[in-house]
């Protein structure tokens, strides 16, 4: 979770600057759900993200450098620095892709699950989407055919309450998510978001449940971004603000997933304040790094453009 969040606050001052231009929609306060969810997976499982997600990249134990030269469009970067922010693959490590068509990988995730069943090979397709992919129709066909089917896949809902700037009170009759999956008898279940612990046990109950063949889950994470839609507070386009109460903000703050942690492994006598202190420092040093490599690598080649689009010599 610290170097998930560590990670994307060193991107505020590079897009504020305009050293960074991919859109980026930043991950901070919704960590527990990552590194939740994926420290139950192997890197034979499938994951597949959206367009916020540095935080499941990280989780899936990718490389920081990789990811960073992504986002600053560099050629050493996770898609060869076509992608950016939104278009991060790591394949071997399980993290299949992601992408910004709201509610569109749920579907691949979907047929990556089918292929695992129909192969025998037991290993788990993850589908993290958020509460605006909830409107999209293309949710209910996977939730039917993978109910169907008893696919392995777990459905991950990060409800953080604003699909852009439209509050999720304003699009939807009723606020629960995950009674969604219900009619298509589905396992669906809702969780503190901001608990990593629980997210961890929830998933880890859902993954084995897939691997023992018992079909899909659906897992809905109330949680809560910290900074704005695209951007870390929406103001860089200079069209709009982020339009969400203060207030709100702050109450979710006190929530903070790794605050919350910390507490837990203090109190609990589980950590010591110094070992943690370690672990921000450590973790400082790695992502100063991931920027060095980065602003280092070299852009792309112009005359390569359409290279690695599709997939040579399948
Ligand atoms: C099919 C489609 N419709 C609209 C958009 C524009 N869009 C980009 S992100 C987004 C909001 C998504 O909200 P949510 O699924 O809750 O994810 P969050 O941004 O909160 O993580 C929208 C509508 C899009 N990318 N794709
Ligand atoms: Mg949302």
């Amino acid at each position: 979770m610290i170097r998930i969040r560590l990670c994307e606050e060193s991107l505020v001052e590079p897009i504020l600057k305009g050293e960074i231009r991919t859109p980026c929609h930043l991950y901070s306060g919704q960590e527990a759900v990552a590194a939740g969810v994926c420290a139950n997976l192997k890197p034979t499982d499938f994951v597949f993200g959206t367009h916020r997600s540095h935080g499941h990249y990280l989780a899936m134990g990718c490389g920081m450098p990789e990811m960073v030269a992504e986002i600053y469009c560099r050629g050493t970067g996770a898609s060869r620095g076509r992608g950016g922010s939104m278009h991060l693959s790591a394949p071997d490590e399980g993290m299949i892709g992601s992408a910004p068509i709201v509610a569109g990988t749920i579907s691949l995730a979907m047929g990556a699950a089918l292929a695992s069943f129909i192969k025998g090979e037991n290993r788990v397709a993850v589908s993290f989407f958020g509460d605006g992919a909830a409107g999209e129709g293309v949710l209910y066909e996977c939730l039917n055919f993978a109910g169907l089917k008893k696919l392995p896949m777990v459905f991950v809902c990060e409800n953080n309450f604003y699909s852009t700037h439209m509050p999720i009170r304003e699009c939807r009759v009723d606020k629960d998510i995950y009674k969604v999956g219900i009619p298509f008898c589905v396992d669906s279940v809702q969780v503190d978001g901001n608990d990593v612990l629980t997210v961890y046990e929830t998933s880890q109950k859902a993954i084995d449940r897939c691997r023992r063949g018992e079909g899909p889950v659906f897992i809905e994470c109330l949680t809560y971004r910290f900074r704005g839609h695209v951007g870390p507070d929406d103001n860089i386009q200079g069209t709009h603000t982020d339009i969400r109460p203060k207030e709100e903000l702050e109450s979710w703050l006190k929530k903070d997933p790794i605050k919350r942690f910390e507490e837990y492994l203090l109190s609990n006598k589980l950590f010591e304040e110094q070992a943690l202190h370690n672990i921000r420092n450590e973790v400082e040093r790695e992502v100063a790094e991931a920027h060095r490599f980065a602003r280092k690598s070299i852009l792309p080649n112009p005359a390569e453009l359409s290279r690695y689009v599709y997939k040579e010599n399948m």
